[in-house]
């Protein structure tokens, strides 16, 4: 086999709105709407670094079925420049961005194959060089937004060639929950179709299924909310004279998201809650001075400041506080290395003695006990929301919207409400308070 290398990428999702962020300044805002253009112009840059022969993009170039004219032109922009170094792409269309729901206006260039919504059609890739056949490529596109077949199974190699096939396709394998189970499909299902690499897209996180065959998410190229953390990009992948794929990860994005948690323990005053925050943020600012960090601060533990926390809503103080000097540095077009912290989400709790407040005949006391109980028993856990939702459950709407809670949601109710009480009962009974 003739070695070669190509680059993986998927769910683009050109021109996404960012329409989930609220009290954004609109210099942050149209950063951030520009940062998929951003990440989508590192990719081509990669590319031609990295010297890779073809590129496969699998699924959801775009954020909207309805794609977007400045969505559409700025990929062709990219696609000309992949073009002009003689690098042929690959495509084939996902759930947001189905065949029947495009607005394309311009035909695609002859460097450019997509691959049709019937069946997985096949196409020769090349090396760039001398033009030697490396490769074979096979997709299929979502000509609808909803795809359920398993269409995963209806791939197979080309009969009699022993060159590397790459099948592309966006779907759900394995079924993962947090997305729509579009073209479901097992690993094994994968394996037995006899290719060498899958290269998939659909799962926004990036992961690596299965190492022969390959079975690869590469996830999206951009972060679009709190729910997509971490470094987002593609892969360049090197298959060596024996057929083996080794992936090799790259970071493409200008907008970086993430939760950090942060501790409240041993913390004794707000001042020096604040002062902890603002050096979470400058660490953060030193990790990432490429980048725009969008932030979300999971604050744990358990300490004093939680009742300022808690009580006199001093997160959301702090926050807009924080937010106004991240809109200054954004007029400055100062992007890099800018923080927006997105929220605080308060999990904290108050110092409590808990082995104490358990033995306690108190009302505090009988609380924590039920609380406890029912934390460590399924049926418990059901009977106590159950009776404490029923008025709701009158509603029908509010039914239909409790009826597909989670068992962790539901635990993490009960612990929620423990906390509330003894942030609210605590005081009364002689918690320490604060000393001022
Ligand atoms: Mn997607």
């Amino acid at each position: 086999m003739i070695p070669f290398r190509f680059l993986h990428a998927a769910d683009l999702h050109l021109d996404s709105r960012f329409s989930g962020l609220v009290h954004i300044s609109p210099a942050i805002r149209s950063y951030l709407r520009e940062s998929t253009f951003a990440a989508l112009g590192r990719l081509v840059r990669v590319a031609i670094q990295e010297n890779v022969d073809f590129i496969v993009i699998s699924g959801d170039v775009y954020d909207v079925s309805d794609a977007s004219l400045q969505g559409q032109l700025r990929f062709q922009e990219a696609l000309k420049e992949l073009g002009q170094q003689g690098i042929h792409v690959f495509l084939i269309h996902g759930n947001h961005d189905p065949l029947d729901g495009l607005r394309l206006t311009t035909e695609m260039p002859k460097h450019v194959t997509v691959f049709g919504g019937e069946r997985p059609d096949l196409a020769t890739a090349y090396r760039r060089k001398d033009g030697q056949e490396v490769a074979i490529v096979s997709g299929i596109s979502y000509p609808t937004a909803k795809v359920t077949d398993n269409t995963a199974v209806t791939f197979s190699r080309k009969p009699g060639s022993r060159l590397f096939h790459i099948a592309m396709l966006h779907g759900n394998v394995d079924g993962d929950l947090l997305h729509e189970t579009y073209s479901p499909c097992s690993r094994r299902d994968l394996i037995e179709r006899g290719y060498d690499y899958w290269a998939l897209g659909h799962i926004h996180k990036r992961s690596v299924l299965h190492e022969k065959p390959a079975i690869i998410y590469p996830g999206n190229i951009q972060g679009r909310s709190i729910k997509e953390t971490g470094p987002k990009g593609c892969y360049v992948v090197d298959v060596d004279e024996a057929g083996s794929a080794t992936p090799q990860f790259h970071e493409l994005d200008y907008v970086r998201w993430q939760v950090r948690d942060l501790s409240i323990e041993g913390l004794s005053n707000e001042a020096e809650w604040i002062q902890r925050v603002e050096q979470v943020i400058d660490d953060i600012r030193e990790e990432l001075p490429e980048l725009m960090s969008v932030v979300r601060f999971r604050l744990i533990g358990r300490g004093d400041v939680h009742k300022v926390l808690a009580e006199k809503g001093a997160a959301e103080d702090l926050l807009s506080e924080l937010q106004r000097r991240e809109a200054v540095r954004a007029e400055r077009k100062d992007y890099k290395g800018l923080v927006w912290v997105e929220g605080f989400a308060v999990e904290s709790g108050l110092a409590i003695d808990r082995e104490r407040l358990l033995e306690e005949d108190s009302f505090l006391g009988e609380m924590l006990r039920i609380t406890e109980r029912t934390e460590h028993s399924t049926e418990a856990l059901e009977e106590l929301i159950n009776s404490a939702l029923k008025p709701l459950m009158e509603n029908q709407e509010l039914r239909q919207l409790l009826s597909v809670t989670s068992q962790e949601e539901k635990l993490s109710w009960l612990r929620n409400a423990a906390e509330q009480g003894i942030t609210m009962l605590g005081g009364m009974e002689g918690a320490p308070e604060d000393e001022n």
